[in-house]
């Protein structure tokens, strides 16, 4: 943006949002200076980085005031994402992409005499989400901007994200992850917006001024809401949706009656009390029975919302009566599915409609969003639990439930069966409050996150809601964004790409198909695989400094990252391992390529077990890494701390990337999809978005194994008995008994035993019975990545044909099928527009 200058012949840019490299370095030393308050000399490499990211930050800002602008003038539909989880990964590089001004910066950051990179790495990532469930809202908040799609994103500014993970001695150590330590640039304070949410206390009836019976709620306490926002840009777009995070206070900083009474100390609690609300993320796979706290979380980020859609739509609306055609609202699994008693709330008990009325405008506004079918993350709360926390929000619930259930005896007249089943409360054992099937009877779509999981969905845990409602029902196949994934985080394998095919591909992903032919050119593989080798070398040089190291980039880099869990069964990598070492022990002059294998997760912190797998990788890696037997022909690195920022040094480097989760567990997987777009290859089950994968990428290009979903159901239910397995296979025998041998633990026979004793006892994910089949397709991989030339024909194949799976392509189906929501376009206009702020010219003129 330019203004002239008394003098018309000189252009200047202004300091805020000029992009010229010249503009660009002034900002930089502008910022480092009036901002951090240093000047060059005595500056930290982390004040440079806040300096720059204030710089990226003033020329979001426009984007940011123009997008508030144009949703308020229009009166387009909103989508609200509810997530309890954002697993945003760093800001700076993503917005340098977003913004098309990677090298004018990179020159501008040089030419100051510091290192783009660096600073880059530089970036605490805000770490608030568990894994997949997380990941996937951030996809989303990229894409509907990148799509100009009206939304807004809200969620919980945990001052503790998910803990840092180190490995001591082989097991993991959990530290306090203080991403807000060096503040965080990238977000606005917006107190001016706070709401108050209520908790605890009773309820009383009354009769209003017309004679109506009406139910108040008196609070036993209150918290305040106060709003945090961050500046979500679309790719080459003006749109940049806002991403709302919400962070407890308490409703008075002190509480002065209690402190004119002289209980001191019972004023300050009730500020930590609150304060502590958003405190910190709740690991998943943790046994969240009786954690009040969390549903106090859940249902304070919920209500704050809730309130703050109100707001907006009573600016430019009369009354509630259209909030359903103004907002819809997705819940990202029932972590927020509280919000269906809380809107029923809002309306019936603060805004005064009619039940009826109440029910459709919620029904209209609701989607949900299934991410899981394990029984131990399907949220329940106890009654009592419930009822001390929301007193108003249970009676609201039983009144739901009762309605619900009354139609249902019409149904079903003769049948007592389905009542019990479709409840959402839960009579057997401690009564409870089945929070998706709330989230089910109160909105007017359901969906799954991968095609086989939409249907597992229907046959198993909504099963008679299917019935009821199949409309209600669809699947919405996962994806991931282009940008970080492929553009941000592997900019060689975009550069060849865009090189061959135009760019276009990054906001149509569909566009990879133009590469097909060049699978069958024989230079172009060669360059594929030069690309291919450099970005192999970054990850050796990491893996080098970080776990000191050597590995060979020549070698197969066959990685599993993710969450640690048993389903996902990083133990299975691990008995193959194994296998293949005791196969070259037995066998020196085998011929397999050498292998390198990257593992990287966190286990929950009172996940035992997964603790335990988290051991035994590291134990495996201390004998083979160190066997001079084997030399390089065996690596096995753990790599710590695993997260956005190392999934993108980790994905374009994969060769093979591992998706062996027990058939049927895995609702859908992304980090699948990250690895093919970056030309891996998979060896996996026909689990979750596989299927789909394997279907887009040719049969003949993925290596499938193990059971089915149904064989996994078959042989549980046939009594399936593991220890025969190892019984008969003497190639799992030896790998298991080798274990129990204290091979790997210093001749400690019992480290492992839990572990083991529960494979040979019940095996749940049937370990046992995929063993064979992994271990055969292994082999073929092996001798598959011995003719490299076919194998990066496969790769290029692969990320040719994985178009579906960018979270455009996701986001495009909710808008239409579940959301009706369409794209408005944001104009850049001047907000200032002589270069200055509009209020100091308005105020003394200064600037005519
Ligand atoms: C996870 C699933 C993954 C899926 C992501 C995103 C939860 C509850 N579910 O398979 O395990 O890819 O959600 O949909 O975290």
């Amino acid at each position: 943006m330019a203004f002239t200058t008394n003098n018309p012949l000189i252009q200047v840019e202004d300091d805020r949002t000029g992009l010229s490299v010249e503009t660009l370095k002034r900002a930089l030393a502008d910022n480092l200076f009036y901002l951090q308050g240093k000047f060059p000399g005595i500056a930290t490499k982390h004040d440079c980085y806040m300096a720059l990211a204030y710089t990226i930050r003033d020329r979001l800002l426009q984007r940011w005031l123009n997008t508030f602008q144009t949703y308020m003038a229009c009166d387009n539909r909103v989508v609200c994402y509810l997530s309890a989880e954002y697993l945003l990964g760093p800001h700076l590089g993503n917005n340098l992409i977003n913004l098309e001004l990677y090298e004018p910066v990179k020159q501008a950051v040089e030419e100051s005499g510091l290192d783009l990179q660096e600073l880059i790495d530089l970036e605490e990532e805000p770490g608030l989400g568990n894994g997949g469930l997380g990941r996937l809202a951030a996809c989303f908040m990229d894409s509907l901007a990148t799509l100009e799609i009206p939304a807004i994103g809200y969620g919980i500014r945990y001052e503790f994200g998910i803990f840092d993970q180190e490995i001591k001695d082989g097991w993991q150590v959990e530290i306090t992850d203080k991403w807000l330590q060096l503040g965080n640039p990238w977000e606005i304070a917006r107190p001016e917006a706070s709401v108050l949410i209520k908790f605890g206390g009773h309820t009383e009836t009354y009769a209003d001024d017309h004679g109506n019976y009406r139910v108040r709620w008196i609070p036993g306490s209150l918290v305040k809401g106060v709003p945090y926002d961050t500046p979500i840009l679309g790719y080459k777009v003006s749109t940049a949706n806002n991403l709302r995070l919400w962070k407890s206070e308490a409703a008075e900083s002190f509480d002065f009656r209690r402190f004119n009474l002289g209980d001191y100390y019972g004023a300050v609690e009730d500020k930590v009390s609150s304060e502590n609300l958003t405190k910190v993320l709740y690991p998943n796979d943790e046994q969240i029975k009786g954690k009040k706290l969390r549903l106090a979380q859940q249902y304070f980020f919920v209500s704050c919302s809730l309130q703050d859609m109100i707001r907006i739509h009573l600016t430019g609306n009369p009354t509630l009566d259209n909030f359903h055609e103004h907002f819809a609202v997705q819940l990202n699994d029932t972590h927020p599915a509280i919000g269906v008693a809380e809107l029923m709330r809002l309306l019936v008990d603060e805004y005064r409609f009619d039940w009826d009325r109440a029910w459709q405008i919620t029904h209209a506004t609701f989607g949900y969003t299934n991410h899981t079918l394990l029984p131990e993350a399907l949220e329940k709360w106890s009654l009592s639990l419930f009822g001390d926390l929301l007193p108003r929000h249970l009676e609201i619930i039983y009144e739901i439930n009762q309605r619900f259930l009354d139609q249902v005896r019409i149904k079903y007249p003769q049948d007592s069966g389905h009542l019990a089943q479709l409840s959402i409360i839960d009579e057997a054992g401690e009564k409870s409050v089945r929070m998706a099937h709330l989230a089910t009877i109160g909105s007017h779509a359901v969906n799954g996150v991968a095609a086989l999981h939409s249907e597992l969905v229907k046959e198993t845990i909504l099963k008679d809601f299917y019935e009821i409602w199949p409309e209600k029902f669809s699947n919405k196949t996962n994806g991931v964004t282009p940008r970080r994934w492929m553009v941000l985080s592997n900019p060689r394998l975009s550069q060849l790409i865009s090189e061959q095919i135009g760019d276009t591909w990054i906001k149509d992903l569909d566009q990879l198909h133009q590469l097909e032919p060049y699978a069958a050119d024989a230079e172009f593989r060669q360059k594929w695989q030069s690309m291919k080798r450099s970005v192999k070398q970054d990850l050796a040089n990491y893996i080098q400094v970080q776990n000191e190291l050597l590995v060979d980039p020549n070698s197969l880099f066959d990685v599993q990252v993710k969450r640690i869990h048993e389903y996902k069964r990083q133990h299975l990598n691990v008995l193959h391992v194994i296998h293949l070492y005791l196969q070259l022990k037995n066998d020196p002059t085998l011929e397999i390529p050498p292998r390198t294998f990257i593992f990287g997760g966190k286990a929950a912190p009172s996940y035992y077990i997964a603790k335990l797998i988290i051991k035994l990788i590291n134990a495996v890696g201390d004998v083979v890494n160190h066997d001079p037997a084997i030399g390089d022909r065996l690596k096995v690195v753990f790599l710590d701390d695993y997260n956005v920022k190392l999934g993108q040094r980790v994905y374009p480097a994969a060769d093979l990337s591992e998706q062996i989760s027990t058939a049927g567990k895995e609702a859908s997987g992304t980090g699948n999809m990250k690895f093919s777009l970056n030309g891996a290859l998979t060896i996996g089950t026909l689990d979750g978005a596989n299927i789909e994968i394997r279907e887009e990428v040719g049969a003949e290009n993925f290596f499938l194994f193990g059971l089915t979903t149904p064989e996994v159901e078959q042989t549980l239910a046939q009594g399936y008995r593991p220890w025969d397995y190892y019984q008969n296979n003497a190639d799992l025998k030896a790998v298991i008994d080798l274990i129990n041998s204290g091979f790997f633990s210093h001749g400690d026979t019992t480290l492992f035993r839990p572990l083991m004793d529960s494979l040979l006892g019940h095996d749940p994910y049937l370990l046992m019975a995929d063993f064979q089949s992994y271990c055969d397709c292994q082999a073929q991989v092996s001798k598959a990545y011995q003719d490299q030339d076919n194998w990066s024909r496969m790769a290029i194949l692969n990320v040719a044909r994985m178009g579906k799976f960018s979270s455009d392509r996701t986001i495009r189906e909710y808008a239409k099928e579940i959301w009706s929501i369409n794209p408005v376009q944001v104009e850049l206009e001047d907000l200032c527009p002589d270069g200055r702020c509009l209020l100091i010219s308005h105020t003394n003129g200064a600037h005519s």
